[in-house]
Order: C-alpha cells, then sequence, then structure tokens
C-alpha cells in the first residue's frame, strides 16, 4: 500500500513581538524553534512603524481589539519598545507546526509547555493578549506577512516571484 504523505514545504513569518524582545526571550524563542530544524530564509531586527503594524494586521481591522493590537506592537503600551525581530523559516508544513510550538492565542488558553503558555500574559491594564510571538496561519497569510516584513534581497532564497526595476531614491549611507 502507498504511504500517505501530507507533507509541503512551507514558508512562515514568526515575529518576536515588543514583549519577547523585552523580557529577553529572543534566545529561548530561537532555539526552541531551532529544534524544528527548519531553514532559516531572512531575520533582521525592526523599528514598527504604526503604517507597518497596520498592515501586517490589516485583517483585524475593525475589531475590539485591534487598536490595543497596533499599540502593542508599535510599543505605546506597557513595554515601550517598538523593537520586534522578523524572521522567515521555511520547512515541512512549517505552518502547521510553528503554530503549534507558538500555541493559542490567548496565553491563558495555551498550552503551558508552548511558548505563549510559557512567556504570555493578558495585560490587565488594555486587555491585549500580550503573547510573545506571532506566526503566519496559512500559506496566503505567509506570502502577504513576509512580503510586508522583507524586500526581495533581504531573503536568502528567493521564495516568490521577482522582478528587477530601477528605483531613484534617497537612502542612509556611512558618514
Ligand atoms: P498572531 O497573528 O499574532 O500570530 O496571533 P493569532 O493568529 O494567534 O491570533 P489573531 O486572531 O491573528 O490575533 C492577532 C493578535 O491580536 C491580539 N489579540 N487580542 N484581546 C483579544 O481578544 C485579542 N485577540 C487577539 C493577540 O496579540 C493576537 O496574537
Ligand atoms: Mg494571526
Amino acid at each position: 500500500m502507498a504511504e500517505i504523505t501530507n507533507k509541503k514545504i512551507q514558508q512562515t513569518l514568526v515575529l518576536i513581538k515588543p514583549d519577547g524582545i523585552v523580557k529577553s526571550l529572543t534566545g529561548n524563542i530561537i532555539s526552541v524553534l531551532s529544534e524544528l530544524k527548519f531553514k532559516i530564509v531572512a531575520a533582521k531586527l525592526i523599528r514598527v512603524d504604526r503604517d507597518l503594524a497596520e498592515r501586517h494586521y490589516a485583517i483585524h481591522k475593525g475589531k475590539a481589539f485591534y487598536q490595543g493590537l497596533i499599540d502593542y506592537l508599535t510599543g505605546k503600551s506597557v513595554y515601550h519598545t517598538n523593537r520586534v525581530l522578523a524572521l522567515v523559516y521555511q520547512g515541512e508544513n512549517a505552518i502547521e507546526r510553528i503554530r503549534e510550538v507558538v500555541g493559542k492565542t490567548n496565553p491563558e488558553e495555551a498550552h503551558p509547555t508552548t511558548l505563549r503558555g510559557k512567556y504570555g500574559r493578558i495585560s490587565s491594564k488594555t486587555g491585549v493578549f500580550e503573547n510573545v510571538v506571532h506566526a503566519s496561519d496559512s500559506p496566503e497569510a505567509a506570502e502577504y506577512e513576509i512580503k510586508t516584513w522583507f524586500k526581495p534581497s533581504e531573503l536568502a532564497d528567493t521564495i516568490y516571484p521577482i522582478k528587477k526595476e530601477k528605483i531613484e531614491k534617497e537612502e542612509l549611507v556611512w558618514a
């Protein structure tokens, strides 16, 4: 009988959110994710402005928790950091397997062995689920999110079609 396989090579966007950065959890989180043996395709530390946060969570616009969520991601709430570490992972069923390790959205419902179960909390001030990590929830979301956070040249592998365009713009250089 033929073996039933359901292996998909997927890419997914992981964000270590401001609370993860401020709580010095970057190493722990990457270490836990590294046990999945996925390939890191991109990584960078980013200052998150309102525009980027709103594009990332555009799907949630209008929901009751939306403003609090944007404030959380841009460091306007308790943590006062707008630093986020963004990573792209690639591997077999990476989306589902990373979501498993990350745990449920509500840190109180997340299994205690998951990243959110271990490190997340619900802010008693804002009601926001400060859940330490973001992970894409579908291939469509992953593509949208990876393209929102990274330029093609920032990925170590080409995972989506690219094209060349001449762009003239001012850029910061070393003085
Ligand atoms: P994420 O997008 O950050 O990976 O989280 P998720 O898929 O598990 O959950 P999602 O429904 O996409 O919600 C995005 C983020 O919004 C905050 N949230 N707060 N207080 C609330 O009811 C509430 N619901 C969601 C969380 O920070 C969640 O990760
Ligand atoms: Mg989500």
